[in-house]
């Protein structure tokens, strides 16, 4: 039992993304989970499994040793508390930016309050703080575009990758608050306890990030 390793990762393109860098560690999945419906997929290893989350809990299963390891966007890791991971990895996949984005044609500055929807509560206040711009900030859990059109919010904090998204809502980039990419994380016992699986996973996937940035 302590020679498995549990790996969490997100189904879409988180999943799609690491395939890669599974496969260069030797481990394929033998479920593909856009087809089937289980949370715990079988791979080519018999001691190696994956379990398909939901992105924002990842970190969650790992902090809580439920998986070693994980795949997350560095965004779903800034809202985290995150005590007991290990962050060792740039996969550099999943890219976007989080950002600030508001109606074309707004103009925020000089306001003494904004109201900021996001799903990004804490990056929001730390960016808005930083500034020392006060603001009132409105989780959502979705769709944030849609807040300052029907007078919801005056702007949103939310990950841009084209920019197609804001500009069919009427909505530009005001400012930039973060690059974003997806980190491999390491629950922090594992990293003890499995340490030559853990840092062998760690090596591969360190080589293919590099491989691909000098690329
Ligand atoms: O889908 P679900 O709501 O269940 O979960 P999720 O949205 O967290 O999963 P997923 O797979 O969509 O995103 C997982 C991770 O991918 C995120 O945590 C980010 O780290 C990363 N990522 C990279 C993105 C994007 N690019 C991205 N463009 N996540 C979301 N988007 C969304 C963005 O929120 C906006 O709605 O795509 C839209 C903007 O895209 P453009 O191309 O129109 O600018
Ligand atoms: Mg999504």
């Amino acid at each position: 039992m302590n020679d498995e390793l549990v790996i969490a990762l997100s189904k879409g393109r988180i999943y799609r993304e690491t395939l890669p860098f599974l496969k260069q560690a030797g481990i394929e999945p033998v479920d593909d989970p856009e087809t089937s419906r289980k949370l715990i997929l079988r791979t080519t290893h018999d001691d190696v499994k994956l379990l398909v989350i939901r992105a924002t809990d990842v970190p969650c299963y790992v902090e809580y040793g439920a998986a070693d390891v994980g795949v997350a966007g560095k965004d779903v890791l800034l809202e985290q508390s995150g005590g007991n991971l290990y962050e060792p990895v740039d996969m550099g996949i999943a890219r976007c930016r989080l950002m600030v984005a508001a109606p074309v044609g707004s103009d925020l500055s000089g306001r003494k309050r904004l109201k900021v929807a996001t799903k990004f509560v804490r990056s929001a206040q730390r960016h808005f703080a930083a500034r020392g711009q006060q603001v009132d900030i409105i989780k959502l859990y979705g769709s944030m575009e849609l807040a300052p059109l029907v007078g919801l919010a005056d702007c949103i904090v939310d990950l841009v990758d084209t920019g197609g998204t804001l500009k069919a809502n009427g909505l530009a980039p005001v400012e930039h608050i973060a690059d974003i990419s997806s980190r491999l994380i390491v629950n922090k016992a594992s990293m003890k306890l499995k340490r030559e699986r853990v840092h062998r996973l760690i090596d591969k996937f360190a080589a293919v990030a590099e491989s691909r940035e000098a690329a």
